[in-house]
């Protein structure tokens, strides 16, 4: 096991487990962080170890160098090359679980988007459940310029962030939207100065990881199913989700700690 803070370097994804969260670095950033197989595989494992670890309670997503990431590699030639290759069974092993993986851990997991996040790339960060993202960051629906659907997630996350006139113009016309107009859209939590970004998403992977990571948790299942849910089952699932809440050791602790300290 390594030490907080240790970095564990490996060919496309860099981790560096620090205090209470892990930091998770898409690298290749020569192609812009571009997905490959290999990419995949990575970070896959990297959320996977953070998720067994039991001291890390946050997951922070970043870009090395200019971008965030850039979507699938197209000189990936399997995906491009020769007669009609079958994309959804890259999506089936690669693209989907990892969207799934994200949306059901028990770890918030924070994208601070560095630089641009293009097609698959810009679907990872919806993905995440905190998106924070640099002033000179830009977001683009890049899909429709080679002839594809938006996929990772993209048409379900986005138009539920954005609304379905902006997402489906975006899908369509592929517009580059500035940082600033995607924190207006609310397509992003916040933006930073650019220099003040990882500071920023480390701040904000601290205060996660000192909130009971059971109400995160049950959060996210909570918002699991709001999408979908008439009023009277969400008003259900919230009864069923606040029963267990109720029960976990933290809500007795920070309960406590208020009383102490009133
Ligand atoms: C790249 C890439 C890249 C390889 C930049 N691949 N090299 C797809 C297919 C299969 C299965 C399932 O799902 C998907 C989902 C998808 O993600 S589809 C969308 C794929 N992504 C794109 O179409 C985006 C392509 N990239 C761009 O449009 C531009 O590079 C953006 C707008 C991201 C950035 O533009 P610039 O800032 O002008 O940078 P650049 O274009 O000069 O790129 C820098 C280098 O990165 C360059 O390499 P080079 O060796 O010439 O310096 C690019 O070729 C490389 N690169 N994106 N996706």
């Amino acid at each position: 096991m390594e030490m907080a803070g240790k970095m564990v370097e490996s060919r496309t994804v860099l981790v560096t487990r620090r205090d209470g969260y892990h930091e998770i670095v898409l690298n290749r950033p020569d192609k812009l962080n571009a997905f490959t197989v290999g990419l995949h595989g990575e970070l896959m494992a990297a959320l996977r170890e953070a998720e067994a670890d039991d001291s890390c309670r946050a997951v922070l997503i970043t870009g090395a160098g200019r971008a965030f990431c850039a979507g699938q590699d197209l000189n990936e030639r399997v995906f491009t090359d020769g007669v009609a290759p079958d994309l959804s069974e890259n999506l089936a092993a690669r693209y989907n679980p990892l969207t799934t993986f994200i949306r059901n851990t028990r770890l918030p997991v924070v994208a601070a988007v560095n630089g641009v996040a293009a097609g698959a790339g810009a679907s990872l960060a919806f993905a995440c459940d905190i998106v924070i993202a640099a002033h000179s960051a830009k977001f683009v629906q890049s899909f429709s310029r080679i002839g594809l659907i938006p996929d990772a997630g993209g048409t379900w996350i986005l138009p539920r962030l954005i609304g379905d006139a902006r997402a489906r113009a975006l899908f369509m016309l592929a517009d580059t939207i500035s940082a600033k107009q995607a924190a207006e859209w609310g397509m992003v939590w916040k933006i930073t100065e650019d220099s003040a970004l990882l500071a920023e998403a480390a701040d904000i992977c601290l205060r996660l990881a000192a909130t009971p990571g059971s109400a995160i948790e049950l959060i996210k299942r909570a918002l699991a199913t709001s999408q979908h849910n008439t009023l009277d089952q969400q008003l259900a699932a919230e009864a069923e989700l606040q029963r267990q809440a109720g029960i976990h050791p933290e809500y007795r602790e920070s309960v406590e700690r208020f009383r102490r300290k009133a």
